[in-house]
């Protein structure tokens, strides 16, 4: 039976990937915090010894930009230091296990290049897509010499089980409150921004898929396509027969001061290599979301 340990296994990502790896009849180690706080480099390694993983999934980061920017030396210890912690215990004490690590498409920041592929230049403008890209750059330094380590450039990807803060999850609540007579109103930042969303579902296959490859590599998961906060606002108003207009209102206090553009992804390679696809459409997608939130 192979061993998977996830950090960051209470998250999105983690709960759906720790479901598809036990479907995969894995062994499952999903360590909290309080077990395996990657900042804290002596339990990192304690905690890999005790487990002997073949497969070691590093999604634990602070993930929210703006609550990343409020605070980026917590965020840095966790997104950047808890990365080498984790490389660093991978080397001492299990040098054969697989790495895969969750990189974003903050990395790139506002390129010129649209799509973006792996072979696209780091060029962040929040503190939170340079913490990633300062640890994609650890994670392919540890794979030159000599760990199996591999990144997933990750795009913009959602379920109902998206953590609150982000927007198309605060958007499906809203309008299920609003619907139930419970609120009145949703206040937005910039309803204008786009950005390339994809089903959390198909992006943790796309994970474990970066694992059972021969060689490790970075990979971009992606849909390809942009559509806007605006798209998620009238699907989910439209999902559950409302009107959007007279509910929706735009907050100056939430637009954010630094916003990446034109970030759409070119998961060809992955296609091809890995023979992954998305599967889930945007609209769907954003259907199911409301959905359950009405339920
Ligand atoms: O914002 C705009 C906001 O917070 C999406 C994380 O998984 O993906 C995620 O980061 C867009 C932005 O996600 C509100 O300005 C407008 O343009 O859902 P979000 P994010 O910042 O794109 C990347 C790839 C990651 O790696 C991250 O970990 O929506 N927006 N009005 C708003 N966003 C929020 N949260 N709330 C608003 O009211």
């Amino acid at each position: 039976m192979p061993c998977a340990f996830i950090t960051g296994a209470a998250g999105q990502d983690g709960s759906y990937l720790a479901e598809l790896l036990r479907g995969k009849k894995y062994e499952v180690i999903a360590p909290g915090r309080a077990e395996c706080d990657v900042t804290d480099a002596a339990a990192v390694g304690r905690a890999l010894r005790a487990a002997a993983p073949d497969e070691v999934y590093h999604l634990a980061a602070v993930s929210h930009v703006g609550q990343a920017a409020q605070d980026p030396a917590a965020m840095l210890a966790v997104n950047f230091q808890g990365t080498v912690n984790l490389i660093h215990g991978l080397r001492e004490d299990c040098p054969r296990a697989r790495l895969f690590f969750a990189s974003s498409s903050e990395v790139f920041g506002r390129p010129d290049q649209v799509p973006q592929n792996e072979e696209t230049p780091f060029a962040p403008v929040t503190i939170y897509g340079e913490s990633k890209a300062r640890a994609t750059l650890a994670i392919r330094q540890a794979r030159a010499d000599g760990l199996f380590a591999a990144s997933g450039i990750l795009y913009n990807h959602e379920s109902p089980r998206r953590g609150e803060v982000f927007v198309t999850r605060k958007i499906c609540r809203a309008v299920a409150a609003i619907k139930a007579g419970r609120q009145q109103d949703l206040s937005l930042g910039d309803t204008t921004a786009r950005r390339d969303w994809g089903d959390a579902r198909d992006y943790v296959l796309g994970m474990w898929l970066a694992l059972q490859h021969p060689q490790p590599e970075d990979f971009v998961f992606a849909t390809g396509e942009l559509h806007s906060v605006q798209d998620v606002v009238e699907i989910a108003f439209a999902t559950a027969q409302l009107d959007w207009r007279g509910h929706v209102r735009v907050d100056a206090s939430l637009m954010r001061p630094a916003e990446p553009a034109r970030l759409v992804g070119d998961a060809s390679k992955a296609r091809r290599l890995l023979g992954w696809s998305p599967r889930a459409s945007f609209r769907s997608l954003i259907e199911e979301m409301t959905r359950a939130e009405l339920a």
